[in-house]
C-alpha cells in the first residue's frame, strides 16, 4: 500500500484533506504546524512541527512513498516571511525526500503565478509564468524546485497550480477559478496514484464554464473534474463583486491589484 503524508494538515485545504483521503483508502500522515492536531480517532497517524528542522522533515517522511505539501505561507505577505516557509521549508522537504526515498512529491503551486495575466483569454498549461506578487513569485521558484528534484535526482513532482479551493464559490471571481472539495478529493487522488509523472504541472480547477484555463482536465494523470461553478452562478451574480477594479482585470484578482503601480508613476513616464 502506498503511504502518504499531508502536511498542512491544519490549513483550510489539509483539513478537508486528511478527512477525505483516509476515506477513499489513502494510508495517511497528517502534519500540523505549530499546534499539535488533535487526532480525528484513536491511533490516528499525526504530528506536527516546523519543516526548516531537519528532524521534523524525518519524522514527517519516514517510511513514505508520496508527500502531498500543503504547508506553508497562503497568501502575499512580507517577503522574509514568504522565503522562510515556501523557500527555506520547501528545500528541507526535499532534502529529506532525498534521504528517505520518498517517490513523488506533489506541492502547492498557485494560480498567483499567473495573476497577472488578463482574463480575457483562457490561458494553456505551458503558459508563462506571469506571477502577481511575492507569493506567486515562491510558486513559481517551488516549480523550479520540483523540476530540479526530478532532473538531478529522480523524485518526481507535480505541481498542483490551485485556483480557489472551497465547499463552494462566493463570489464573482470563483466563477471561472473554483476549485470544489470533490474534484479536489479526485485530483489528489489521481495525483497519488498516477504511473510515472516525472515532473508535471497540473492545473487545480473545476469544470467551470468560465474557466480562466483550458483545458481544466489533466489525461496524463486521469484527472477529469465534474463540479461547475456556473451551478451557482445565479446566487453569486446577485452580490456585489469584492474586487477593485484593477483585479478584476486580471487573473488573480485582489492580489494583482495590490501593490501596483499605475502607468503614470512607472519610469518613464513624464
Ligand atoms: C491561493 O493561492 C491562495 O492560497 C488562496 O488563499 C486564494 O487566494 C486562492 O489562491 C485564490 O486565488 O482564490
Amino acid at each position: 500500500m502506498i503511504k502518504v503524508a499531508l502536511s498542512g494538515a491544519s490549513g483550510n485545504m489539509g483539513r478537508m484533506l486528511r478527512t477525505e483521503l483516509p476515506r477513499h483508502g489513502v494510508d495517511l500522515r497528517s502534519a500540523g504546524g505549530t499546534k499539535a492536531l488533535e487526532p480525528l480517532h484513536p491511533g490516528e497517524d499525526v504530528m506536527h512541527g516546523d519543516l526548516r528542522d531537519p528532524a521534523v522533515v524525518d519524522r514527517l517522511l519516514d517510511g513514505v512513498d508520496v508527500l502531498i505539501h500543503m504547508a506553508g505561507t497562503s497568501v502575499e505577505r512580507p517577503l522574509p516571511e514568504i522565503i522562510e516557509n515556501n523557500l527555506v521549508a520547501l528545500h528541507q522537504v526535499y532534502e529529506g525526500a532525498r534521504r528517505h526515498g520518498v517517490r513523488r512529491v506533489v506541492t502547492a503551486s498557485s494560480n498567483h503565478a499567473f495573476g497577472m495575466y488578463p482574463v480575457d483569454r483562457p490561458i494553456d498549461i505551458g503558459a508563462p509564468y506571469r506571477p502577481d506578487g511575492f507569493y506567486g513569485v515562491s510558486k513559481v521558484w517551488g516549480e523550479a524546485m520540483a523540476q530540479m528534484y526530478w532532473d538531478k535526482h529522480g523524485i518526481e513532482g507535480i505541481a498542483l497550480r490551485i485556483w480557489s479551493c472551497g465547499a463552494r464559490p462566493t463570489e464573482f471571481r470563483h466563477l471561472a477559478t473554483w476549485l470544489g472539495h470533490e474534484d479536489t478529493v479526485q485530483l489528489m487522488l489521481c495525483c497519488i496514484r498516477a504511473q510515472d509523472v516525472g515532473f508535471l504541472p497540473v492545473w487545480g480547477i473545476s469544470n467551470n464554464t468560465r474557466s480562466y484555463v483550458q483545458p481544466v482536465a489533466c489525461e496524463r494523470i486521469g484527472y477529469r473534474p465534474v463540479q461547475n461553478a456556473e451551478d451557482f452562478a445565479a446566487e453569486i451574480l446577485k452580490l456585489k463583486n469584492p474586487i477593485d477594479a484593477l483585479g478584476q482585470k486580471h487573473m488573480g484578482g485582489s492580489f494583482a491589484s495590490a501593490d501596483y503601480t499605475p502607468p503614470e508613476g512607472r519610469p518613464g513616464r513624464p
